[in-house]
């Protein structure tokens, strides 16, 4: 049996607002008592997470005077120094106050989208001051109820423009800091601009310093939109996008559940860590998810561990699936490489182009050939399930 104990090389992190979730939501009061920031770095750093991230207003309310901030920041860094724990990752909450009720960077309100920018900054500094590496914008409330309210080019023209601002301000700074954006298709708002990873990598080419900024796919959000995540992962990660990741699970069509990771789609789940172990996928693993509303703060303990044990999990059986002589068998069989197409593939030539129009294929032996996937998912299903 192998060692599930995560490790500072895994790179597990959880947000402040993961564990530290009170258990609110729309039909119901909070089931668990609100820890302070120090105190929820002190159940990570018992869990075994490598990191935590926050928004600024996780660790700053608001309204805190900077007295008040100052001591909290104190009790946080303490925490942090106490346990070991970095923070690897930080964004703005440009969702929870009244004021972004029709967006941040995106709201018709010029007021409001020059505030928003001065709670970025602000919310940049801050994430700095802790370490942070990476900058995530989710960009829930940047969309619509109604498409009478808004123009939608308007709205691609204001985000971009504020992220140009945002990476010039880093510039500026000289702070060592990439972006991430993250998409979600709806929740809070009716409709979300930028929906899918895919939105989300056709903006970043649109915009000025694109080098500074990547992709925070989230298995949830590409789930309630019915996607296939690793496939949108995989295009993040080919485009040299993948600076983040957020782990977690969801029922397709469903609201937002962020349960536990690999709770409810192993398999989707097991492709996703295959993925990114076999690719070397270094950047932090965020599990941004939190605990059902039945548990206590134990049963937080037991949310988080469960994220980061079933992952090491099915990064054991990635392993053994690339070890599994009749799995590799049956790739190599459809894989293998036919000698005598070289001549019709890879780059365009124009004699290319005229040998293929007179080779003669036979479509229909070819079509013929079974290709063993039932076997190969069958395969695939009794390693999960525990007999290979
Ligand atoms: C919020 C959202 C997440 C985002 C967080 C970052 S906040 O919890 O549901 O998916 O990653 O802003
Ligand atoms: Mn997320
Ligand atoms: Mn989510």
């Amino acid at each position: 049996m192998t060692d599930f104990t995560p490790k500072p090389e895994h790179k597990f992190t959880f947000g402040l607002w993961t564990v530290g979730s009170i258990g609110r939501d729309p039909f119901g009061d909070p089931v668990r008592d609100k820890k302070s920031p120090a105190e929820l770095v002190n159940l990570l750093g018992e869990v075994g997470a490598y990191g935590v991230n926050f928004h600024d207003n996780d660790l700053i309310p608001i309204d805190a005077t900077p007295a008040e901030a100052e001591a909290i920041k104190k009790d946080f860094r303490k925490a942090l120094d106490d346990t070991g724990l970095k923070v690897p990752m930080a964004t703005t909450n440009l969702f929870g106050d009244p004021v972004f009720k029709d967006g941040a960077f995106t709201s018709n309100d010029p007021k409001v989208r020059a505030y928003a920018r001065q709670k970025t900054l602000k919310a940049i500094d801050l994430g700095v001051e802790f370490g942070a590496k990476t900058y995530v914008f989710w960009g829930g409330r940047e969309g619509t109820e109604t498409d009478s309210s808004k123009n939608a080019v308007d709205a691609i023209k204001w985000n971009r423009e504020a992220m140009n601002f945002f990476c010039e301000y880093a510039l500026d700074k000289k702070y060592d800091l990439r972006f991430a954006l993250e998409a979600k298709p709806n929740e809070p708002r009716g409709d979300i601009y930028n929906s899918t990873t895919g939105h989300m990598l056709g903006f970043i080419a649109t915009l000025d310093h694109p080098e500074m900024v990547g992709v925070n796919p989230e298995v949830a959000h590409e789930h309630m939109a019915g996607l296939d995540f690793m496939h949108g992962v995989a295009q993040a990660w080919e485009a040299g996008k993948l600076f983040h990741i957020d782990l977690n699970d969801q029922y397709p069509g469903r609201y937002d559940q962020d349960l536990r990771f690999a709770s409810r789609d192993i398999k989707a789940a097991f492709y996703l860590v295959k993925f990114l172990e076999d690719v070397g996928y270094d950047n932090p693993r965020h599990f941004d998810a939190h605990a059902y509303r039945t548990e206590d703060y134990e049963g937080v303990k037991d949310f988080a561990r469960g994220c980061m044990r079933s992952y090491l999990m099915l990064k054991e059986k990635a392993a053994q699936f690339n070890a599994d002589k009749e799995i590799q068998a049956i790739l190599a069989e459809n894989i293998a490489d036919d000698p005598a197409m070289q001549k019709f593939l890879g780059k365009y030539s124009p004699e290319k182009a005229d040998a293929l129009k007179a080779q003669a294929f036979d479509r229909k032996a070819i079509a013929n050939r079974g290709l063993k996937y039932e076997r190969l998912d069958q395969l695939t299903i009794d390693l999960l399930l525990g007999n290979r």
